[in-house]
């Protein structure tokens, strides 16, 4: 039976990775062993996270982070796993993680192909009740021998080479793509194995959710409020939109993606970059988004097409099915 060999014959995200490898005959292991890094990353953040309220691992560390934002203990310690992990993969040369003010440039030794810029622990203000929080990463290549540098890392989204997250919610989910699609695996925690349950995913065509932090309107821009009030108020006779908002990115991307819709962070006379960083938030969920089928802008072009200029940097971002991507574009296009 099918549903047999489903059981029998399991897809974990190694073979997957494999099997994807295998199509390029000069690879030798490299991802896959980088990736295989990422992976243990993802268990013990999730692990972590599951036991946080009777390890009493949440609470302050007593430390702020660059962004000038209180630092919880479980921010501290998966930031510290994946460093080591991504070090001791032997196959990276730059990391850029949220929590790092500077890159990290690995030492000769343990240096590798590959350069990984991520935010190790997303969604920080849901960890003390229990709310879905993430992992988000991208991956690019280095393409020179000299010595690696921030310029390494400062490239346009799509340039990377993958791209995916980890979601500690309900289950652990880590969704892939490396540029052929996106692919869901779900912790099954009894083997400790990613074992593909989402082949393909792609984001329906046009959602009935639209995901903001509405408490920012009076900030808003006009093409922004414009299409949040089209969301409540219809004038073309199609029904109002709902509204979901998480304030998790990766839980309110994951859905998105999913259910379809669309996840708005927007500029605001506050913060006239949004609050997203382009690096290790807004590039990768582009990715994902576009191998999804749906789209990603920034209020002003193509997500993926922007150059960062500093690691850290911030940018607007709309994103999720096409057709409702295409509606701001249009908003943006004629303000
Ligand atoms: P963080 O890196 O401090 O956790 O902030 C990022 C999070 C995203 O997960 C989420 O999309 C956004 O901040 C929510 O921001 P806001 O609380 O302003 O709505
Ligand atoms: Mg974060």
């Amino acid at each position: 039976h099918a549903a047999d060999a489903h059981r029998t014959d399991l897809m974990t995200i190694t073979r997957f990775v494999l099997n994807e490898q295998s199509k390029y005959p000069e690879s030798r292991g490299d991802f896959t062993i980088l990736l295989s890094h990422i992976v243990l990353g993802c268990k013990f953040v999730c692990s972590a996270v599951n036991k946080a309220g009777l390890a009493k691992l949440i609470g302050l560390a007593g430390e702020t982070n660059i962004q000038g934002e209180e630092q919880k203990k479980l921010d501290v310690l998966s930031n510290d796993v994946f460093v080591k992990a991504l070090v001791s993969s032997g196959r990276t040369s730059v990391l850029v993680s949220e929590e790092d003010e500077e890159a990290t440039f690995v030492e000769p030794s343990k240096r590798g192909k590959y350069c990984v810029v991520f935010d190790p622990l997303d969604g920080s203000s849901n960890i003390d009740c229990g709310v879905s929080i993430g992992t988000i990463f991208g991956i690019y290549t280095l393409d020179h021998t000299n010595e690696p540098t921030t310029e390494d890392v400062l490239k346009p989204g799509n340039e990377m080479v993958a791209a995916g997250y980890c979601m500690y919610g309900s289950s652990c989910m880590l969704v892939l793509s490396t540029g052929t699609g996106v692919h869901g695996f779900t912790l099954d925690p009894s083997l400790g194995e990613f074992i593909l349950t989402h082949p393909d995913i792609k984001i329906p065509k046009k959602g009935n959710i639209y995901s903001v932090n509405e408490g920012n309107a009076q900030n808003w821009d006009g093409p922004t409020t414009k299409y949040v009030e089209k969301c409540k108020f219809p004038k073309d006779g199609s029904p109002a939109k709902s509204l979901r908002y998480v304030g998790s990115m990766v839980a309110d991307v994951h859905r998105t993606l999913l259910y379809g819709g669309i996840f708005l962070y927007p500029a605001d006379k506050k913060s006239p970059n949004g609050k997203l960083r382009v690096l290790y938030e807004v590039f990768p969920m582009s990715f994902l988004m576009e191998q999804a089928g749906g789209q990603a802008f920034t209020g002003q072009k193509r997500a993926l097409d922007l150059v960062p200029e500093k690691i850290h940097e911030r940018s607007p971002i709309f994103l999720g099915s096409y057709d409702d991507v295409e509606e701001i574009k249009a908003l943006y296009a004629e303000a």
